[in-house]
Parts: C-alpha cells; structure tokens; sequence
C-alpha cells in the first residue's frame, strides 16, 4: 500500500470529552488541520460493542472499568479522512497516558489519565476499516469535495 493513499480513521470521543465540554475544540483541532469529517454520530456504547472495539483488552484488569467508563456517558463517534490521515490523527491526539502525552496533542493537553483520555483514534489501516465497519453502515458516510483541498495538499501527496 502506498503510504501516502488516503486514508479513514475511527474517532471515538469518549465520555469524559462529553462531560468537560471538549467536543468542538476536539472537531476545531482536525478540522484546522485540513481532515475531512465523513461520518458522524452519537450513541451509547453497549458491552457488546466494547467486548468487540477492546478485544486486545479483554484479559486485563482495568478491562471492566473501562467497559464501565465508555458506557458512562453517551460518545461521539466520527470517520474523518484524508491522505496519510492515520498517522497524523495519532499525533494529533497523542499516547495513551494523558501524563505523559506532548503538550501540543489532545491528551498532551486535556487528560492525566490513562483510561480518561478524552478520545479514541485507529491505529492502522485495517483496524481503522474494521472499527469503522462495526459503527458505521456504508449509507451513513459521505463523499464529497472541500475546495481547500488543494490547499492542502500538493501534487507530491496524492
Ligand atoms: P490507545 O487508545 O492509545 O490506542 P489502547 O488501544 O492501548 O490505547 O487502549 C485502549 C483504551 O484502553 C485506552 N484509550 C484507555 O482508555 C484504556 N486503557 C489502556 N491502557 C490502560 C490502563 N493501563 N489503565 C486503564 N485504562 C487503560
């Protein structure tokens, strides 16, 4: 795959992002960087879902807060695309520990925590297609033109 196609990434704004008010600035920080929102919706997270979404931590100890915290507030979830998106969405919003998360990046900023950290981003191509399969029907994502694209980008990343 060439690395600069373009590319989708699931966000899930967690509910402590809902709770402290951070949704728009969370949107403003990928919107300001020139990402393209192509889905959009709000649920409550159900344990089926979760038992799914965190599969890789169904055998940690923290796994049933964390199933206890996602559910405890309704999230915002998001498909926002664009080329090398992936990559650029984790740096946006940082590693998993908000305390030790660069100031600059979403977590960096807003969270001390490790389970509390305001938002979740795919991390690779194929997870990203598979979360968003899980939360989105293919009638609930849009395609269209933004004219700052070009402005944007260059030839060189398409
Ligand atoms: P990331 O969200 O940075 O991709 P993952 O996939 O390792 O990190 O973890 C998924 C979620 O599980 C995290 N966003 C966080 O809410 C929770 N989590 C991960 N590690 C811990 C931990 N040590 N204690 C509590 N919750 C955790």
């Amino acid at each position: 795959m060439s690395p600069s196609r373009a590319e989708r990434s699931l966000i899930i704004m967690k509910p402590d992002a809902l709770q402290r008010g951070l949704v728009g600035e969370i949107f403003r920080r990928f919107e300001r960087k020139g990402l393209k929102i192509v889905g959009l919706k709000m649920i409550e997270l159900e344990d089926i879902m979760l038992e799914d979404h965190y599969a890789h931590h169904k055998d940690q100890p923290f796994f049933d807060s964390l199933k206890k915290f996602m559910k405890s507030a309704p999230v915002i979830l998001a498909v926002i695309s664009g080329i090398n998106a992936i990559g650029a969405i984790r740096l946006i919003v940082g590693p998993t520990k908000g305390y030790e998360a660069d100031a600059g990046s979403i977590r960096g900023d807003f969270s001390m925590s490790g389970q509390a950290n305001i938002v979740h981003a795919s991390d690779s191509v194929e997870a990203a297609e598979r979360e968003i399969a899980r939360f989105f029907k293919p009638d609930e994502l849009f395609d269209y033109q933004k004219p700052e694209f070009p402005w944007v980008y260059s030839n060189g990343d398409k």
